[in-house]
């Protein structure tokens, strides 16, 4: 069963990794958000596909969600030792995918070619495509003015108040080679349960993307957690935009896109203009993860 799915980091990463269990291999392209992408000290960063990347190949550091498991901070001691930016922390390990990205674009080889090799040489079943090989900048408009999308989430820690997300360049980027035909191939898509305004839809914006989704049938999974616990960026600006925190909110938004919305079955949603389905979408363990791509991948059939 061909599967697609479009994700952010973190919380997408983990259901990545049930359906990368829960299907064959080869059966699974993951089309990964840009937005949060940006040159820091010179080199190429690309949070999301890293953390997929890192997540897929039983590389990350589970606790903290994005970056190197058994990770090292040498070139951090080193860096704040000459009085350099420490704010956006690099660890030993994970520099050495961002020294080899910047250079591969330096050479010309574009962004969709460079994740192929490196999911590959960590022989990763999952194909890992840059939403786009052009450069799209996530810019929120806060009450401390605009900020880039890495100056608000770790050196601001998300506590401006967001008006508007602004994707920069968004009308001039194109869909990544192969996005459209692994979309027109698949049995089914899925939304990841990332961040809906800061993951999921940089990538439906990019021109194309949703008349290519138009006719495809699609299965997403709301980001919003049992009980009345659920902070984070997503909670915070869906307060901010003026909208409850809950997945009526997200049924809402992703109404034009999605035929199902996966909530947890603690989760009751009134009058949602889109078909609700339960299944527990907390993915601690790896056989939750696996039992949520599993109930996804039951609503495609
Ligand atoms: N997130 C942080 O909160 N602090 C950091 O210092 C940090 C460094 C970092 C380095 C590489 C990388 O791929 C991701 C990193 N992240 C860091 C996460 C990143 O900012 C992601 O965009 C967020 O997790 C949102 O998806
Ligand atoms: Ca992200």
């Amino acid at each position: 069963m061909k599967v697609v799915v479009l994700t952010g980091g973190v919380g997408g990463a983990k259901l990545v990794l049930g359906l990368q269990h829960a299907l064959p291999p080869g059966d699974l392209t993951a089309v990964v958000n840009v937005g949060d992408d940006f040159t820091h000290l010179g080199l190429r960063v690309c949070p999301d596909l890293d953390t997929l990347l890192y997540t897929l190949a039983g590389k990350s550091n589970t606790e903290q969600g994005w970056g190197r498991a058994g990770e090292g901070w040498r070139f951090m001691e080193e860096l704040r030792s000459l009085g350099a930016p420490d704010w956006f922390n690099l660890g030993d390990r994970d520099l050495a995918i961002h020294v080899l990205r910047t250079a591969a674009l330096a050479q010309g080889e574009p962004l969709s070619a460079v994740m192929d090799r490196l999911r590959t040489a960590w022989a990763v079943p999952t194909r890992i495509l840059p939403a786009s090989d052009q450069h799209l900048a996530t810019m929120l408009d806060t009450d401390e003015g605009r900020l880039a999308f890495q100056t608000y989430f770790v050196a601001r820690r998300c506590e401006p108040q967001v008006e508007r997300v602004v994707l920069e360049g968004v009308d001039a980027a194109q869909m990544a080679p192969g996005v459209g035909e692994a979309i027109a191939a698949a049995d089914g898509v899925i939304l990841a349960p990332s961040n809906p305004y800061l993951s999921v839809d940089p990538i439906l914006a990019i021109p194309g993307m949703a008349e290519t989704l138009r006719g495809a049938h699609v299965v997403a999974v709301t980001p919003v957690l049992p009980g009345r616990s659920f902070k984070g960026p997503t909670a915070r600006m869906m307060t901010d935009f003026g909208h409850a925190v809950d997945s009526g909110t997200v049924a809402r938004h992703y109404a034009e896109v999605a035929n199902i919305l996966v909530v947890d079955p603690d989760e009751t949603v009134a009058g949602s203009p889109i078909r609700i389905a339960h299944a527990p979408v907390t993915m601690n363990s790896l056989d939750e993860k696996v039992a949520l791509a599993e109930a996804c991948l039951r609503l495609l059939q």
